[in-house]
């Protein structure tokens, strides 16, 4: 027999937050993204393990604001046994009155992440086994790059994007008109390679008028999926288009938890769903909003967090596709390996992430 798993004690909770340059720049119909503010969340327990995290903060001043809402979590569950459900608890108390979305939903989201990675690591099991899943291969697309270029430049980037075997890439969408977009969109399918999935994505750019007519110009292009054409909220407006068109529509990233997912599943208005970890309650959450996907037969990919990610489509019955992105990569001591257009998480114990404590010095803000 081998001795049972030390229960775990949580000593401290810290953040350190990074801003990190992105090798590609993106440029979204909102917003360009040139770095990536990150906040890196490190769970140290008196056993001497260390679970790691990170977020993606989308503002510098999130990352600082997150900050101050992980010491307040710090101070509260220091002492506590590592139990993703019992800190979950502890922090729906916490987060009660001010509501469980937005930043405050992020640091819980961050600490069950890096619960569950201290957890697998005291198992001595990838996160992927200890969900009780094999670590198995997940097709995966190149979400890195690919903005609001003119077409010649995106049909170029988009064949870059394939270096490393991807049998997908998504570019942005979201120009001042359709027939720009079209245009953008036409040169990207005519250099890629017929088997290589093309998905767009407006992160909310249109009115549920607007995506009417231009995601109809679309749907004999070739496109796998359209993303977030309009408010991500917008369920009513989702089912109407779902109707209208038959490309499959996209979302997810931005469900506030599994109980907002459910409300989308039972508006019946998209043909995929891809929740994000950080958003969906961390590991814990992700671990319900599979179990939602599979029960209503939905194929469900993954935003953002390749790494613990792929742990986690291992361990989804629907998996569809994992979204890469490279914006970590340089504080990682083990990038994500992409192999033939998938990636495996590997047989290391926890989730995958461990840095490079020179790199967090050099990208460190605050
Ligand atoms: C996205 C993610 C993160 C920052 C900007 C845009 C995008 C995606 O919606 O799905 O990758
Ligand atoms: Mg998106």
């Amino acid at each position: 027999m081998t001795e049972a798993t030390p229960v775990l004690k949580l000593r401290s909770i810290t953040a350190t937050a990074v801003v990190v340059p992105m090798a590609r720049a993106l440029w979204t119909s909102v917003q360009a993204v040139r770095e990536a503010p990150l906040l890196l969340v490190d769970l140290h327990t008196d056993e001497g393990i260390v679970g790691h995290a990170y977020l993606f903060c989308y503002l510098p001043s999130a990352a600082q604001a997150i900050t101050a809402i992980v010491r307040d979590l710090d101070a509260r569950l220091r002492g506590r046994e590592v139990v993703p459900a019992e800190l979950r608890k502890s922090f729906g108390a916490y987060s009660r009155l001010i509501g469980q979305r937005g930043i405050v939903s992020m640091a819980g989201a961050a600490i069950d992440m890096a619960a569950w990675d201290a957890l697998a690591k005291a198992a001595g099991l990838p996160l992927a086994r200890l969900l009780g899943a094999a670590p198995r291969p997940v097709p995966v697309y190149n979400s890195n790059g690919l903005g609001l270029v003119d077409p010649q430049a995106a049909a170029d980037e988009a064949l870059e994007l394939l270096e490393g075997g991807f049998q997908g890439v998504k570019m942005r969408l979201g120009r001042p008109s359709g027939r720009a977009d079209l245009a953008a969109v036409q040169a990207v399918r005519r250099a890629l390679p017929d088997d290589v999935a093309l998905m767009v994505d407006y992160n909310q750019a249109l009115t549920p008028r607007e995506a009417l007519t231009r995601c109809a110009m679309l749907d004999n292009e070739g496109v796998y999926w359209i993303e977030e054409p309009i408010r991500h909220d917008d369920y009513a407006g989702y089912a109407q288009l779902r109707h209208a068109l038959s490309t499959p529509l996209q979302f997810g990233e931005n469900f506030a938890g599994p109980k907002a997912m459910a409300a989308a599943l039972a508006a019946n208005c998209s043909s995929f769903v891809m929740p994000d970890v950080e958003r969906i309650g961390g590991v814990s959450g992700w671990i319900e909003a599979a179990a939602l996907a599979a029960a209503n037969d939905l194929e469900m990919s993954s935003h953002l967090f390749p790494e613990v990610s792929a742990h986690l489509m291992a361990a989804t019955p629907t998996a569809h596709w994992l979204e890469y992105v490279d914006w970590i990569e340089p504080l990682l001591q083990t990038p994500l390996n992409v192999e033939n257009g998938r990636v495996v998480p590997t047989e290391r114990p926890g989730s995958g992430l461990a840095w490079i404590d020179e790199m967090v010095q050099r990208y460190r803000v605050g």
